[in-house]
C-alpha cells in the first residue's frame, strides 16, 4: 500500500510556480518548459494512480510536440494505448493547479482515488505495474523526465523510461505492455517487429512498380522537423529500399537546426512553405513532413518557382478510403454484412474534400471538435473508421468484429490484405512511421504518382491565422467548433462578413495547445480566402480584447 506522506514530501520538490494555471488542453498539458516540473511531478502521481485503480500499466509522454523548442508538455496514455478518458480531464486540471502539497494530497485522495475505488485503492502489491514514460528531444526533456519519474515512484509504482520515443510508439508500446499479463515490458524492437514486418509482407512479391515515371520517382525526402522522428525514421530505410524507394531524411537535428523552426508538418501545413533546407529538392519530388514527436504526417511537392503542392491530412483520408474501398470490393458480400464504415473530420476539413467523401465516395462522415481524443472515439463507433485531421494527424481503426471476420476468410487475398493493413496502420493513434509506409505502398499498389493523388479532388483554396486575445477561454464555440458562442454577438459578425464571399466558410476557435486563437477561412480564390481570414481575424480581435497589431 502506498504511503501519501511520501506523496506529500515527494510533492514538496516540485512546488507549482505562482500564477502559473496549467489546463488540460488539446492534448494534455503544454506551457513554456520551465513552468511545468509540477504540472509532469503530478502527471507522474496521475499516471500511476490510473496504473494502480486500473491494474494495468499506463503511459506518459513528455512532449510539446509541434510548439516551440522552449515550450513542453505531457501526453497521457491509458492502458488500451489510446488518450486518457476526457472523463479525467477535469481532476488532472484540479491535480496540476494545486496550490501545495496538501492539496496534492487531498485531490489524490479524494477525487482520483476515492471515486473510483469505493474508498479502497488497490495496492501496486508486486510491484509489477508500470508507468511506461518517453519524451521526444526538447532540452527541458531530462529534467522533466526526473520530475514524471518521481511522481510515479511517490506511489510505489515502476516506471521504465524508453528514452526518445515518437508518441505513437509510447502508445503502442503501452497497449503491447498490457496485452499479456505478468509478461515482460515489450522493447522498442517490437513496434518495428509489427509494422515494418505488415509493410514487407504486404509488399513481398516485387510486384510492385516504382510510384508514377520520372527520375525523382524513387525519392523520399522526409523532413524531421530536428525532431525525435529522424531518428526512429531511419530505421525504415532499409524497409523502404524492398520496395525501391531510396529515403532521404532532412531537418534531422544533428546539423544545429531547431525544433520546428521553419519545418516540420505543422509549419508545411499552416505556411504552405518548402521547409528549411530543402531548397535543393527537385521540383516535383516526393516529399513529406513529420512533427516534433512524429504523430503527424503531411505530403508535398516542390513547386517550379517557389511554393508546395500540399497534401494534408484530408489527402491523406481520401487516399486511404479510396484505397481501402477499392480492397473491400473485393471481399465476399456476406463478410461485409452489416460492417460500417465512416470518415471523420473536424471543422478545418476542406469542403471539397468533405463534398468528395459524400458524393464520390459516398461515405457517411462525421465531424467532431479539434483533437485526436474526439476523432479517435467517433471512428471507433465505425468497424472501418478513417480518421485524419487536415494537420496530418490520424489513423485507420478496425473494430474486434472486422478483425475477426477477415482473420476466418484469411485464405482470401483482400481479407488478408486488409488483415496486414490493420497491423501496419498504428491501432492506437496517428503516427507519421505508420503512415509513410502505409502511403508508399498504396502509391506504389495504385501505380500513383503524387500528382494522380492530388488530382483526387481539387482544394478549396483557404487560409489559417492565429492572434492572441487577452483571455482565449472568453472564446466558446459549438456545433464541433464550427459556430462561436462568446463574446456576444460575433458568430453573427462573422457570418455577415462570410455572406459577401462566394463558397465562404470561416469559423474560430481557442488552440487546446497554444496562448492562440485560430481563425480558418475558405472562399473560391486564394485571395478572397485570406481576406475572409483577414477579416474575421479583425473580429476576433475587436470583439474579444486583441494583443499586439490589428489584423
Ligand atoms: C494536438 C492534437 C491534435 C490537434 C492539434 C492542434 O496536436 O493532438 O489533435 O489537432 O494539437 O490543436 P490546437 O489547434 O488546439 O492547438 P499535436 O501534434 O500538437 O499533439
Amino acid at each position: 500500500m502506498f504511503d501519501f506522506n511520501i506523496v506529500r514530501k515527494a510533492s514538496s520538490d516540485y512546488p507549482k510556480p505562482a500564477d502559473f494555471h496549467p489546463s488540460y488542453g488539446t492534448a494534455g498539458f503544454r506551457s513554456k518548459a520551465t513552468l511545468l516540473s509540477s504540472t509532469v511531478f503530478r502527471c507522474g502521481l496521475l499516471a500511476a494512480s490510473r496504473a494502480i485503480l486500473l491494474n494495468s500499466h499506463t503511459g506518459l509522454m513528455i512532449t510539446a510536440s509541434h510548439n516551440p523548442v522552449d515550450d513542453n508538455g505531457v501526453k497521457m496514455v491509458d492502458p488500451n494505448g489510446g488518450m486518457m478518458p476526457q472523463s479525467f480531464e477535469a481532476v488532472a486540471t484540479e491535480l496540476a493547479n494545486c496550490e501545495d502539497d496538501d492539496a496534492v494530497v487531498a485531490v489524490l485522495r479524494d477525487r482520483v482515488f476515492s471515486p473510483m475505488s469505493s474508498g479502497s485503492p488497490r495496492s501496486a502489491a508486486g510491484g509489477a505495474l508500470t508507468v511506461l514514460i518517453g519524451h521526444d528531444t526538447r532540452p527541458s526533456a531530462p529534467s522533466l523526465l526526473a520530475a514524471a519519474l518521481a511522481g510515479v515512484r511517490a506511489l510505489a509504482v515502476h516506471a521504465h523510461s524508453y528514452g526518445c520515443v515518437t508518441t505513437p510508439q509510447l502508445h503502442f508500446l503501452v497497449h503491447s505492455a498490457n496485452q499479456i499479463p505478468a509478461a515482460p515490458l515489450p522493447q522498442l524492437q517490437s513496434y518495428f517487429d509489427v509494422i515494418v514486418g505488415a509493410f514487407l509482407e504486404l509488399t513481398k512479391g516485387g510486384e510492385l512498380e516504382a510510384a508514377g515515371a520520372g527520375s525523382n520517382s524513387s525519392l523520399l525526402v522526409v523532413d524531421c522537423a530536428n525532431g525525435v522522428g529522424a531518428e526512429q525514421l531511419g530505421k525504415l530505410v532499409p524497409a523502404l529500399e524492398s520496395l525501391g524507394v531510396e529515403m532521404q531524411l532532412r531537418n534531422t537535428g544533428r546539423g544545429g537546426g531547431q525544433l520546428n523552426y521553419q519545418c516540420g508538418a505543422d509549419f508545411v501545413q499552416k505556411d504552405r512553405l518548402l521547409p528549411t533546407e530543402m531548397n535543393d529538392v527537385p521540383v516535383g519530388s516526393r516529399c513529406c513532413s513529420v512533427d516534433g514527436d512524429a504523430d503527424r504526417l503531411v505530403y508535398f511537392s516542390p513547386l517550379k518557382g517557389g511554393g508546395i503542392s500540399l497534401l494534408d491530412g484530408d489527402k491523406v483520408a481520401m487516399l486511404a478510403a479510396v484505397y481501402i474501398r477499392d480492397v473491400m470490393e473485393l471481399l465476399p458480400a456476406e463478410l461485409l454484412h452489416d460492417i460500417q464504415v465512416c470518415c471523420v473530420q473536424t471543422a478545418y476539413a476542406n469542403g471539397a474534400a468533405t463534398a468528395y467523401l459524400q458524393n464520390i465516395l459516398r461515405l457517411p462522415t462525421v465531424c467532431t471538435p479539434t483533437g485526436v481524443k474526439y476523432l479517435h472515439e467517433a471512428a471507433h463507433n465505425a468497424d472501418l473508421g478513417i480518421y485524419f485531421e487536415s494537420n496530418g494527424h490520424g489513423t485507420v481503426l478496425f473494430s474486434k468484429t472486422f478483425v475477426e471476420r477477415l482473420k476466418a476468410m484469411e485464405d482470401h487475398p483482400a481479407a488478408k490484405e486488409l488483415l496486414l493493413l490493420s497491423q501496419l496502420i498504428n491501432q492506437t493513434v496517428g503516427d507519421a512511421i505508420s503512415g509513410i509506409l502505409l502511403i508508399e505502398f498504396i502509391l506504389r499498389r495504385k501505380r500513383w504518382t503524387l500528382q494522380d493523388w492530388q488530382a483526387l479532388y481539387t482544394d478549396l483554396p483557404s487560409r489559417q491565422l492565429k492572434l492572441q486575445v487577452a483571455d482565449r477561454s472568453s472564446i466558446t464555440t459549438a456545433d464541433a467548433e464550427r459556430v462561436c458562442i462568446t463574446p456576444a454577438g460575433i458568430q453573427d459578425a462573422i457570418t455577415r462578413v462570410i455572406s459577401g464571399f462566394t463558397h465562404g466558410r470561416a469559423f474560430v476557435r481557442p488552440s487546446g495547445t497554444e496562448d492562440a486563437v485560430r481563425v480558418y477561412a475558405e472562399a473560391e480564390i486564394q485571395e478572397q480566402a485570406d481576406e475572409l481570414a483577414r477579416l474575421v481575424a479583425r473580429i476576433v480581435y475587436d470583439m474579444a480584447g486583441g494583443v499586439g497589431p490589428r489584423p
